[in-house]
């Protein structure tokens, strides 16, 4: 049972009986998890301080300029979950391919994979705005003792066992699941503890916030063009408020919070939208769905599309589920 006051790491212990992972396994990991993302809060904090922001010079695999903080959490996230030997391979939205790991014996014989977007919303470190880290953990298909393969990968979102993000807001928040509710915790930085302050987080049914990159409009289908218009109208409790903060888990972690409504569509200029099915989209709508709330791609629910490559991009549209189905509607 969750109790307030109560730090992270005894909530995993906790739990850890609760839920019976039978090795402890899936603590170990979410305990790397938790360490990590310590130190790439302390790095984001840093931001303003040193020169350390603005694109690396490298391009990833999508095109996109990458910022120096990108890359030094992507070494993070994955250095820690490789020292502790926990997990049997690795796929961040920023490597082309996926990591194999192995123990110092090469016996593979670990059984989860993760799956990362460790620096989300990166453009906006340079005008100190919240970014996050979305995370994503599987049991891994394919037979322990051999290497993994993208079938490891390539699961369905309804597959995932545990999914969280890290805010690194006003303060930094650490969100997570393992399929039994959602519970958020907040970050002392005096100490370096989590603590439990958002037991059992809850989407509103309902809500108010529409959040969606309105410039893009005139590519929008004719479906979010009438949706948008829908928000906007002067009637039963309308118009919504428009937040955007062009920083995915920020804007989740508010409508979750508050009650509303996130979508990325497709475009005349993105045919599958920006978000990526396997970093993004699938986590949130772990989290999502677990707190109450509902994500599909418009049409269908996001954790029943089967994954084709590592990389593949989706429509999402996230948030409370009066307001998704709702939209849903105007996209038929
Ligand atoms: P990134 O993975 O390159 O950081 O991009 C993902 C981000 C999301 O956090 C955010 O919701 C979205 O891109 C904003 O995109 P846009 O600027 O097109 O509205
Ligand atoms: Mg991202």
């Amino acid at each position: 049972m969750a109790k307030k006051n109560q730090t992270l790491g005894e909530f995993i212990i906790e739990n850890q009986a609760d839920f019976q992972y039978s090795s402890g396994e899936l603590s170990r990991l979410i305990n790397s998890i938790r360490l990590a993302a310590k130190v790439v809060n302390h790095e984001v904090n840093k931001a303003g301080l040193v020169d350390i922001t603005g694109a690396a010079g490298e391009v990833n695999i999508q095109g996109e300029d990458q910022q120096k903080l990108d890359v030094y959490a992507n070494d993070k996230f994955i250095q820690t979950l490789t020292n502790r030997e926990i997990v049997c391979g690795i796929a961040s939205e920023e490597n082309d391919d996926f990591i194999t790991i192995c123990g110092q014996k090469e016996d593979h014989n670990n059984k989860y994979v993760v799956l990362i977007d460790p620096l989300d919303g990166s453009s906006n470190i340079d005008v100190n705005v919240s970014v996050g880290t979305i995370f994503s953990i599987y049991r891994r298909v394919t037979p322990m003792g051999s290497p993994v393969t993208i079938d490891d990968f390539l699961q369905e979102g309804n597959q995932q066992v545990a999914a969280g993000y890290v805010v690194y807001g006003t303060s930094t928040m650490l969100v997570y699941t393992t399929g039994h509710g959602v519970n958020g915790f907040t970050l002392n930085p005096a100490i370096g503890t989590y603590y439990l302050s958002h037991p059992n987080m809850q989407f509103p049914e309902d809500g108010n916030i529409y959040s969606i990159n309105e410039g893009n409009y005139n590519h929008f289908p004719q479906g979010v063009k009438d949706y948008i218009k829908y928000c906007q109208n002067q009637e039963d409790g309308r118009p919504y408020t428009a937040r955007y903060i062009g920083s995915l888990v920020s804007d989740i972690h508010r409508n979750m919070i508050k009650g509303g409504i996130y979508i990325y569509p497709k475009s005349s200029t993105s045919s599958n939208g920006k978000l990526r099915l396997l970093y993004e989209c699938n986590p949130m709508a772990f989290i999502v769905e677990q707190a109450g709330g509902k994500a599909s791609d418009g049409h269908q629910r996001i954790m029943d599309l089967k994954p084709t490559e590592l990389h593949q991009r989706v429509p999402f549209f996230c948030g409370s589920k009066n307001m998704v189905e709702k939209a849903e509607e105007f996209m038929k």
